[in-house]
């Protein structure tokens, strides 16, 4: 794969592969409709399960995401991107801080993080994160013990951070033009996508509406 870290930077739409959703059965054929529907980052999240089953569905979908030339995210477990040699690597306000994760993965994967205000936001930019996810923006059952935090602080984090920012938390297509609106220009989508008639379909015409709001 070219630049990992040029490929996250240009990353506009940013899918995840949730456990949580979707069965260990359906995973492979869920992380290509996710893919094929042109999600430009694939986070791989299974609370829950052990970092040797973590492992194990990480090298059942890489072939997937090589193919379509799609980096791999790994969620929580930094040793488990470090095995399977992951694009990137995911940690939360609880996880391993941003240096401790780099250490593990080296620097060819890129290391992101969760925050859920604006102080953390910078925190995170300023502890070394090479993108952030921003969130919960809206009330969501994938992450139902966090307060929303609205759309108000987007504008400063943009302002404020100079790494990518991934707004989540709640996004679907409906709720895109306000979350355009307030100054996002990445975004993560969880349940509206592994929830859709058609996963595919969906992530496409989410695609071409985020994508077209550039014109
Ligand atoms: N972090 C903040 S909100 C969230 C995570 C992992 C869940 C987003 O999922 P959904 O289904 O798109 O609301
Ligand atoms: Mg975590």
């Amino acid at each position: 794969m070219e630049n990992v870290f040029e490929k996250m930077r240009a990353a506009r739409l940013y899918g995840i592969v949730d456990l949580g959703y979707v069965s260990t059965c359906e995973l492979v054929s869920m992380t290509r409709s996710l893919c094929e529907g042109g999600v430009d980052l694939l986070q791989l999240r299974a609370k829950g399960h052990s970092a040797g089953e973590i492992e194990t569905f990480a090298r059942a979908i890489l072939p997937v995401t090589r193919d379509l030339g799609v980096p791999l995210v790994i969620n929580d477990h930094p040793e488990v991107a470090s095995e399977v040699r992951s694009e990137g690597v995911h940690v939360g306000q609880d996880d391993e801080a941003v240096a401790k994760a780099r250490a593990l993965v080296g620097s060819g994967c890129f290391v992101g993080k969760s925050t859920h205000s604006l102080a953390q936001a910078v925190a995170a930019g300023e502890e070394g994160a090479d993108y952030i996810g921003f969130g919960p923006l809206y009330a969501t059952g994938t992450k139902p013990d966090y307060v929303p935090i609205g759309l108000s602080d987007i504008g400063e984090v943009q302002r404020r951070v100079s790494v990518p920012i991934f707004c989540i938390g709640g996004v679907n297509e409906k709720r895109l033009e306000e979350v355009l609106a307030a100054g996002a220009r990445r975004v993560v989508v969880v349940s509206a996508f592994l929830q859709a008639a058609n996963v595919a379909v969906s992530v496409r015409a989410f695609k071409r509406h985020l994508i077209g709001a550039d014109c």
